[in-house]
């Protein structure tokens, strides 16, 4: 029989594909399916295995869906903004936009010589200007409402990298992207104001048909909490330090305040006595990443000098400062509670503070001296030593308390979210440009929209030390577009996870120079019915794109609220590992192309041979393809033997 000869009948399909267009999708009014991969990076080393899996399910999908009379949707883009290109530009001395051509070009080939379904009309790529003048426009409308603002605020900033990260790009206190340990920096910088959609963001979770696992990943991250805010007066000044807490219930055990290192109104606290230790204090402890600070380790802290007035005891209590209060969370400073909260207990004890008891579950007997773990139970404990709230449970305690501070204009309810608003300014030179003009007259002025796109200069091979672009009078040195006087063009680019936020609804119009996105073809494919791709970006990117649909939505410009109806999240593709090992412990990785494998009469290996010299090398776990580990398999090796 003749065997199935892929390179023979292939080459004649695909031609045939092309030619006529198989894979195009059109508004036609039929029943439609779009389908859609997350959209690669295209790196220099081409198509992955990876990403040859992730396509393929996409692949069979619409095919699937073909064969059942659907309209099906499968476009294709690239992901072509961001810090990998400008690094390898770094490295190679050719610039992001030359790279990224080649890349392309590569990418597209490999995936026509796989075959996809896929309608290539409708190709998009983020760093065209035809693509990113949408990204700037949309900017300019959220400016417009007060959405997209800048402010002055500590960052997390990655000195390898020189630019500043999100708070979600932050890992363990380490940059997501190079592993170096990141660093706090005061800076002016662009916001995204996605904590007005938080509650949204919140309760939608629930109705997508996406893994549990990931719905729970932004659950978490947005991180809701009920509690109140209360303003303690602070004793020498008209003035009152600012708190949240969960725990509202147990105010009357409140003996100290705490705040973060940062806190704003630590210079009015400092007395002559207290100057110099608080702020040599401050200044040692901002250095310190969050991970550190939150460490469960001896606390340390100072006291200011300064004394505030509980406004449920009216006692004088003392104004420390510490680092395990975090200046980005709440109000950036907590009531003490040390009889019941762990935390606030072992600074109390470390710091010889009063500890107080005013929670009691079933009469245990509660001991200053040690914790334990009662002392922080809210659902079964009843206030004690708390004056006319004595004998009430958390919820009864909490609306007594609310409503006596709330008269006193002393505090009120509050909820607050662990989601910070997204940090969107990068120094770096390779994304798509702020549409903002400084004038020293006007202030921060948009672009005019017919003067978009504003065009990222393409011939720059960026040296790594700072942004190329502040360095670039022909880019900046502009006319304020108000007052006609000189002015300066913001030189931040923004974060690449804001072009991968909308690219979706792009695919459906993807040529329209009129509209973002075309009404018509809005209207027709809605959202994506599937998307696939990487657990990799459980939280960042999918939780971004949310959010733009919810703006996009809010300006009439999508017809939907949330961007992908069914999700999965595909695994990681691994491979066999093995190697050598030398006398002095060294490990030597052979790819499995290089190595020959006897098996036994299961099929499972017993040993393997370099197939270069015919010595054994130790057959090692099977582990995600990796450059460390030599285990990767190129995806052209594979296309041409199957
Ligand atoms: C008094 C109290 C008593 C608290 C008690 C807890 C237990 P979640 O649930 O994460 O929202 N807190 C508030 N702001 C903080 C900050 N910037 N840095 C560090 N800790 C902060 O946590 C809310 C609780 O975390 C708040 O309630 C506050 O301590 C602390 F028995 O207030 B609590
Ligand atoms: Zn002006």
């Amino acid at each position: 029989m003749e065997r199935y000869n892929p390179t023979k009948i292939e080459e004649k399909w695909q031609k045939i594909w092309e030619t006529e267009q198989a894979f195009r999708a059109e508004e036609n009014g039929a029943e439609k399916m779009y389908l859609a991969e997350m959209f690669p990076y295209p790196s220099g080393a081409g198509l992955h295995v990876g990403h040859v899996r992730n396509f393929s399910i996409v692949d069979v999908l619409a095919r699937f869906y073909v064969q059942n009379g659907k309209n099906v949707l499968r476009p294709f883009g690239y992901d072509t903004f961001g810090l990998p290109a400008e690094n390898y530009a770094i490295k190679t001395g050719i610039s992001p936009a030359e790279a990224t051509k080649t890349n392309i070009n590569n990418f597209r080939k490999q995936a026509k010589r796989l075959g996809f379904y896929i309608d290539w009309n409708r190709e998009i790529n983020t760093s065209d200007p035809e693509y990113y003048r949408w990204t700037q426009w949309c900017f300019l409308q959220l400016f417009k409402k007060g959405l997209a603002y800048q402010k002055e605020s500590y960052q997390w900033w990655c000195p390898n990298d020189q630019t500043v990260l999100a708070n979600e790009q932050v890992e363990n206190g380490h940059c997501w992207r190079c592993g170096s340990e990141v660093e706090k920096k005061k800076m002016k910088q662009w916001f995204f104001k996605i904590t007005a959609y938080a509650d949204e963001l919140l309760d939608e979770i629930d109705q997508l048909d996406w893994p549990e696992k990931i719905k729970t990943m932004q659950k978490n991250w947005i991180g809701r909490s009920e509690g109140a805010k209360v303003k303690f007066k602070i004793k020498h000044l008209p003035d009152t330090i600012d708190i949240f807490t969960t725990r509202l219930d147990t105010i009357c055990g409140a003996t100290f305040l705490v705040l973060a290192p940062e806190h704003p109104k630590i210079p009015d606290l400092i007395t002559n006595k207290t100057a110099e230790e608080v702020k040599n204090y401050c200044a040692a402890a901002i250095k310190k990443s969050e991970i550190e600070r939150q460490e469960n380790k001896e606390k340390t802290g100072v006291f200011t000098g300064s004394f505030a007035i509980n406004p449920a005891t009216k006692e004088e209590i003392p104004i420390w400062v510490s680092d395990y209060v975090l200046i980005n969370y709440g109000d950036g400073a907590v009531m003490a509670v040390p009889g019941h909260d762990e935390r606030d207990f072992a600074f109390a004890k470390q710091y010889h503070l009063p500890i107080k008891q005013v929670i009691s579950v079933d009469g245990q007997p509660f001991d200053a001296a040690q914790w334990q773990d009662w002392y922080a139970d809210k659902e079964n404990g009843v206030l004690v030593n708390s004056n006319e709230f004595n004998g009430l449970n958390f919820q009864a305690a909490f609306d007594a308390i609310a409503a006596k501070l709330q008269a006193a204009s002393a505090g009120e309810p509050k909820t607050q979210y662990r989601l910070r608003d997204w940090g969107i300014s990068r120094q770096r030179y390779w994304g798509c440009p702020v549409p903002i003009i400084h004038c020293d007259t006007c202030g921060d002025v948009p672009v005019p929209e017919q003067d978009l796109p504003v065009v990222l200069p393409e011939n720059v091979v960026p040296d790594g030390a700072g942004s190329p672009l502040a360095k670039m009078p022909e880019f900046y040195e502009t006319k304020c577009p108000k007052c006609g006087g000189t002015a300066k063009r913001e030189t931040d680019t923004m974060d690449t996870f804001v072009e991968s936020s909308w690219y979706q609804f792009r695919y459906m119009s993807p040529r329209d120079d009129a509209h973002m996105v075309a009404p018509e073809a809005a209207a027709y494919w809605g959202q994506a019915d599937q998307y696939i791709g990487g657990i990799e970006h459980a939280i960042l990117h999918l939780l971004y794109a949310r959010f733009f649909t919810k703006l996009m939505n809010d300006e009439g410009i999508v017809s939907v609220r949330e961007p992908f109806k069914q999700l999965l999240t595909q695994g990681m593709v691994l491979a066999a590992t093995y190697y050598r090992e030398s006398a002095d412990g060294k490990k030597t990785w052979f790819n499995p192309a290089e190595v020959r494998v006897q098996t036994d009469d299961k099929g499972r290996p017993v040993s393997a041979v370099l197939e270069a010299d015919g010595q054994p090398v130790v057959i090692g776990g099977v582990e995600k393809m990796s450059k460390s580990k030599n285990n990767g398999v190129d995806p052209q090796t594979l296309i041409e033997q199957y």
